[in-house]
């Protein structure tokens, strides 16, 4: 058993039982009441889940197991003393609840490279057989599903696997399947709008590095804002669409490329992880429209109102928890203005921040007129060069992987059962609340 794993052991039996204590002594003990507007509103704040690797606090944003971003970004093992954290040194910290030392990233990025090495030859046909035109999402949640033949979980649970020897084979599932989403993602990039020639990996690099490398971008600039990307979209707590959905379709002892696969159906919706390659979009009409890409302030207004007038969402502003502007967006933001303060996309950037949360706050009903981090990570990345957005909702994938998929292990360490929530009629509701239409 290698050094990772080991640990993960060592600090995984200990919690475990200390949950099973816990339910045996305190099980009936109540921890929240739900009100009936919690359960028609999406379930928003209703205590439902335990997930360790990352929390979301309203007015501070996400932690990941207690360190904030600028932790994260001092704490973590780098390439270089002025670069981004390594996203193996976050995904260390998810898994075992430690910050890791260089040895535990350089061994992370190592395993990763020999993992990603033995993909199935049919995941990248069934790529092939679907039409270029098919959006990137369709593309990469083909080939994880495809992927999963080789699920090492679903072949011990075939040959009669104990249930408490589930967590093994879901951690290497879950290496393998991490290993490999680059390598894919690259794979689609490069198929669909660079005319199919593709790049090798290059087993030397780092896991964001490498997806850099293997996209077509070899400038050290792109390679750090890929790990930065790759840490900032990693996890959101566990009640995010994605996280949820892992984890839901993960209590059926589904393996985790199903699981996987069922979550980044869910970050395919334009609400969620889409929300990203839709921002891209209203910029580029917004441009189209006012004929410059430097409107004032005035014209962003115009252009922002007539979107709510016609019924529809402003992308990048707004969340379901928070409610100030999302630290994932203002770390983006400093970045962009370290590195590339005048690109016109950013500048753009810096103007809508200014003018859009009072257009929202205007509406009376939007309970955050804050940005959240896809108000930025797309200008980011096409200031960067990388200028095809239907491809960001996939980059938002492969990070989102290291949070989900860490805790799809512990969710099989702490021995969590099928997910069975209770549904009602609307008479049910009715007659609970005495309510007489
Ligand atoms: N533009 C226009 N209206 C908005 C809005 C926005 N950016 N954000 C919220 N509202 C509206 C809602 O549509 C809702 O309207 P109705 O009552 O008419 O249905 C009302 O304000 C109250 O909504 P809320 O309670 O503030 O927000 P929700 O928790 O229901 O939804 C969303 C949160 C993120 C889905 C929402 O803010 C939104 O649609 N934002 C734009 C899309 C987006 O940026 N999504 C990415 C979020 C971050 C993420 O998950 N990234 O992956």
């Amino acid at each position: 058993m290698d050094h990772i794993k080991q640990r993960l052991k060592e600090v995984a039996f200990p919690r475990a039982e200390s949950l099973k204590k816990m339910v045996q002594e305190h099980g009936t003990k109540v921890i929240q009441e739900v009100t009936l507007e919690q359960v028609i509103s999406g379930m928003k704040g209703i205590v439902a889940l335990l997930t360790d690797t990352s929390k979301l606090d309203p007015a501070e944003g996400i932690r990941f197991r207690g360190y904030s971003i600028p932790e994260l970004r001092s704490h973590l093992p780098k390439i270089s003393k002025d670069g981004e954290p390594l996203p193996e040194g976050l995904f260390y910290l998810m898994l075992i609840g430690e910050l890791p030392s260089q040895k535990d990233v350089d061994y992370i990025s190592q395993d990763w490279a020999r993992r990603a090495q033995n993909i199935p030859e049919h995941a990248f046909r069934v790529i092939d057989a679907l039409p270029k035109s098919a959006h990137p999402m369709i593309q990469f949640n083909t080939a994880i599903l495809a992927m999963s033949t080789q699920s090492h979980f679903r072949k011990a649970y075939m040959d009669g696997m104990d249930k408490k020897d589930y967590w093994d084979p879901m951690y290497e599932g879950v290496m393998d399947l991490i290993s490999r989403l680059p390598v894919i993602a690259a794979y689609i990039y490069r198929r669909v709008f660079h005319d199919g020639k593709q790049i090798e990996m290059d087993p030397s690099l780092d896991w964001a590095g490498n997806m850099a490398h293997m996209m077509g971008f070899e400038s050290e600039e792109v390679k750090r804002l890929m790990r930065l990307y790759m840490v900032l979209h990693a996890d959101h707590e566990g009640g995010n669409v994605s996280a949820h959905t892992t984890h839901l379709v993960g209590t059926a002892l589904s393996n985790p490329y199903y699981s996987f696969a069922a979550g980044m159906n869910g970050l395919a919706g334009p609400l969620h992880g889409m929300a990203n390659q839709e921002v891209m979009s209203w910029l580029e009409h917004l441009i189209k429209e006012i004929g410059t890409d430097r409107p004032s302030k005035t014209q962003i207004r115009d252009y922002a109102e007539e979107t709510l007038k016609q019924g529809r969402v402003i992308p990048g502003y707004g969340h379901a928890v928070l409610r100030k502007t999302d630290p994932r967006f203002s770390e983006q933001l400093d970045f962009a203005n370290k590195y590339i303060p005048d690109a016109p996309l950013i500048e753009l950037v810096r103007n809508i921040y200014e003018v859009v949360p009072e257009v929202l706050r205007a509406t009376g009903k939007v309970k955050n007129p804050w940005p959240n981090v896809d108000a930025i990570s797309g200008s980011l990345l096409s200031s960067y060069g990388i200028k095809e957005y239907p491809i960001y909702t996939v980059l938002f994938g492969v990070s989102r992987a290291l949070g989900v998929l860490s805790s799809l292990v512990w969710d099989r360490i702490y021995g969590m059962p099928l997910e069975r929530p209770t549904s009602h009629t609307l008479e049910w509701f009715q007659d609970k609340v005495g309510f007489k239409s």
